[in-house]
């Protein structure tokens, strides 16, 4: 694999915060240096191992099952639109990379795999950087209509819109690839026709068949069609049901979505759904016709279909409006008691606190430059919730010595209390200890 090359120094992380012989983590123990204990299971870590104790102690989490939390009501909110699908939600985060990436037809060298961007316990099992990487084992099974809600992990930028573990809920149905299968597709766009023609809702779509988005060789193009119909219908109704009655939409100012192209190594032709909200147009899902090779593996070759893939933070911030994705972390009274159980309600804010900013600049290792998701998991990792963002605010490379400087700013700040300055500058010494012992670099 790509990545394998690159020498990662996280790893390091999980034993330096071992000092003694035992430690426990929210429930990850490390007790030997070469290997990791994550919900009782011993796993041995390697040369690209770079999950931290930050990341290991949200596994354990499960905030989509949590009583009367706003991503729990939501999915089943969505499960309700679906009745008749299986809905699942407890498969473990622990995939192989063949599982996450192989088996649904990713390049070699898709950036993805990269550990800079994917958590790896080791070389042959991670944590599931999408729902989608169950998709074959459910095929497998045997169902045919299923929902799936799941933690996902990725390696990503901090503020107040990315945090590195959010939810998914995958949605699948397939057709068998035949005159009654397409019978029963075609009778059910249009019953969800008929559902959505009443409705206050503007669907953007244009025609998105195109050569870097094609029906598959393999495909009847009127099977893909009638499919790729299905999806979108099944899409916009429940984009309806989600977003039809929040405020601002009405018949003066109906809710507008829209269907633009997209790529997925895993469907084709493949789409995103984006929902006009508040000025901006904003991605909730990905999804597309199923590209066969995924249901071949799957044992279901004489199937087609259609899979979608949404993130529901995303999703819950809208409708709750709530402003910082940190906060569905939180186990503030004053964030918890808010919300019942099946119940959508507008969050209140409780004070903000204010700020600290902290500026860190630093010369890179010149064989092995520091990649800015090495910085925010380390920021994370020390800081926890405590970092709402953190902006790369100055780069350059020195014309004589090649060497690369970076400055990074922090911004301290607790959704729940104020911070003292001593409290911080405690952390801010822990980021610039870690930047120089774990990763080499030279602080400016
Ligand atoms: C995927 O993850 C695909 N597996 C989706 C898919 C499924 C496509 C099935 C085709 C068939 P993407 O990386 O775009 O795609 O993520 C899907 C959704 O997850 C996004 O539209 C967004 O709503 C949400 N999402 C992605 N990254 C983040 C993030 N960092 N924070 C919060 N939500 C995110
Ligand atoms: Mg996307």
């Amino acid at each position: 694999m790509l990545q394998t090359a690159r020498i990662f120094p996280s790893r390091l992380f999980v034993r330096s915060c071992i000092p003694g012989s035992r430690r426990l983590i929210s429930g990850v123990s490390s007790g030997l240096s070469d290997q990791l204990e994550i919900l009782g299971v011993r796993y041995p870590t390697d040369a690209i191992t770079n999950v931290t104790p930050a990341i290991l102690s949200k596994l354990s989490l499960r905030l989509h099952t949590q009583h009367a939390h706003p991503l729990n009501t939501l999915r089943s909110l969505i499960e309700s639109h679906y009745p008749d699908f299986a809905h699942l939600s407890s498969l473990s985060p622990l995939v192989t990379p063949y599982k996450n990436f192989d088996e649904l037809s990713f390049p070699k060298d898709h950036p993805g795999r990269a550990v800079t961007d994917s958590y790896y316990l080791n070389k042959d099992l991670m944590l599931r950087t999408h729902t989608s990487a169950h998709e074959v084992e459910v095929f497998r099974r045997g169902e045919t209509k299923w929902l799936l809600t799941a933690d996902v992990y990725r390696r990503d930028e901090i503020d107040g819109s990315h945090y590195p573990v959010f939810h998914q809920m995958e949605g699948a149905r397939i057709f068998s690839a035949d005159a009654s299968g397409m019978k029963e597709c075609e009778e059910n766009n249009a019953w969800l026709a008929q559902q959505l023609a009443m409705s206050n809702i503007v669907i953007e779509d244009v025609p998105h068949i195109s050569p870097t988005n094609p029906v598959q060789p393999t495909h009847d193009p009127r099977y893909s069609e009638l499919v790729a119909r299905n999806l979108k219908l099944s899409l916009n109704t429940l984009m309806l049901k989600l977003f039809g009655g929040v405020a601002g939409s009405n018949s003066q100012n109906p809710l507008r979505v829209r269907w633009i192209e997209a790529y997925f190594p895993f469907t084709s032709p493949s789409f995103e759904v984006e929902v006009y909200f508040q000025g901006e147009w904003l991605e909730i899902l990905g999804c597309g016709v199923v590209r066969q090779a995924t249901l071949d593996t799957a044992g279901v070759s004489n199937k087609i279909g259609w899979a979608f893939g949404l993130g529901l933070e995303r999703i819950a911030m809208i409708l709750y409006s709530i402003p910082d994705i940190r906060l569905f972390w939180s186990t503030d009274p004053r964030f918890l008691s808010q919300f019942e159980h099946g119940k959508i309600t507008t969050f209140r804010p409780y004070s903000k606190y204010p700020s600290c900013f902290k500026d860190v600049s630093f010369w890179s290792p010149k064989d092995k430059p520091l990649h800015e998701n090495d910085f925010c998991d380390l920021v994370r990792d020390v800081a926890g919730d405590l970092v709402e963002d953190v902006q790369k605010i100055d780069n350059f490379v020195h014309p004589k010595t090649g060497r690369t400087s970076m400055c990074f700013r922090i911004n301290y700040r607790s959704m729940d209390r104020s911070l003292s300055n001593d409290e911080v500058n405690g952390i801010q010494s822990q980021v610039v200890s870690r930047l120089k012992d774990k990763m080499g670099v030279e602080i400016r």
